[in-house]
């Protein structure tokens, strides 16, 4: 079971595309399991990003990623790392195949409204930087799940 942090960036949230996007994921038969509003501030946004510290896009992703709200969500399952990763698409929404979330609804890689982890070590290092383990329902079970999985 591996678990998936994904952000809808400031711009998913000034442009009113949460809806659409959660709906992408939601209708693939994602299971979320942790969802909430929240202003990333400058310490959080150095250590989400620490992979990146040094590189000449740095301070503009940090000054992107604290712009505005974001949605923070968990998804859990099996090789949802992947999963989500395809879903959403190549960093740069120019070269993102078309029917990915960036592809279809951005055109700048500094404004490429979605972040997902890339690895089940980030997907459980990237969770705990944002949840507490008592803010995600890891075991509600969904009625629907034997219509999603075989
Ligand atoms: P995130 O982490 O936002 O989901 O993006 P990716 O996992 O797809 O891509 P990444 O970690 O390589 O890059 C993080 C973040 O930095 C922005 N970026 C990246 C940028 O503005 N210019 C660049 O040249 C690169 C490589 C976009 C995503």
């Amino acid at each position: 079971m591996e678990r998936s942090l994904v952000i809808l960036k400031p711009d998913a949230v000034q442009r009113g595309l949460v809806g659409t996007i959660l709906t992408r994921l939601e209708q693939r038969g994602l299971k979320i399991v942790g969802l909430k509003l929240m202003q990333i501030d400058e310490q959080l946004a150095r250590k989400h990003y620490a992979e990146h510290e040094g590189k000449g896009f740095f301070n503009d992703l940090v000054s992107y990623i604290t712009s505005g709200p974001v949605v923070v969500l968990v998804i859990a399952g099996d090789n949802v790392i992947e999963m989500i990763r395809n879903t959403v698409g190549a960093t740069n929404p120019a070269k993102a195949a078309p029917g990915t979330i960036r592809a279809d609804y951005a055109v700048s890689i500094g404004r490429n409204l979605i972040h997902a982890s890339d690895s089940p070590a980030s997907g459980e290092r990237e969770t705990a930087n944002f949840f507490q383990d008592a803010e995600l329902l890891q075991n509600f079970n969904r009625t629907v799940d034997p219509w999603i999985f075989e």
